[in-house]
């Protein structure tokens, strides 16, 4: 079994759930917030058999966009410091950031 970690863009979001429902794939969404830009994304938590880790890889790749998104770097005291200028920079967000883990015990109480 194993244990994937899916942080995807709130856009995104509810197609995912829907495609997981589609496909009777069990997953808990959180509601997260990146480091970086300090805005909202949304993080599936998904256990699942390793036989249909692929099958999820496809679905979130699938229904991940990239998109370019503005951001403001804080203005910082130390000019020195990276992101302390003040402007608008432009990033790319996404598609999606997953991580897959190995469970070692899986329990439902
Ligand atoms: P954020 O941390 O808000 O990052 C949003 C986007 O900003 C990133 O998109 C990336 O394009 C850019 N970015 C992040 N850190 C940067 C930096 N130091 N300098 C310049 N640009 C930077 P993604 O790479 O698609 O990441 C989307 C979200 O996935 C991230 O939101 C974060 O919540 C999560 N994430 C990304 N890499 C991760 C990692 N290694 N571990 C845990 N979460 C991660």
């Amino acid at each position: 079994m194993k244990l994937v970690i899916a942080i995807v863009q709130d856009k995104d979001a509810n197609r995912l759930r829907s495609e997981f429902n589609k496909a009777d794939i069990g997953a808990t969404r959180l509601s997260t917030t990146g480091g970086f830009l300090k805005s909202g994304n949304t993080t599936y938590m998904i256990g699942v058999d390793d036989k249909r880790v692929q099958e999820v890889l496809n679905l979130i790749q699938e229904t991940s966009r990239t998109r370019q998104q503005f951001m403001t770097p804080p203005v910082n005291i130390d000019a020195h410091m990276e992101n302390s200028s003040g402007y608008p920079v432009e990033v790319q967000v996404g598609g999606a950031t997953v991580f897959v883990l190995p469970v070692e015990q899986f329990h439902q109480f």
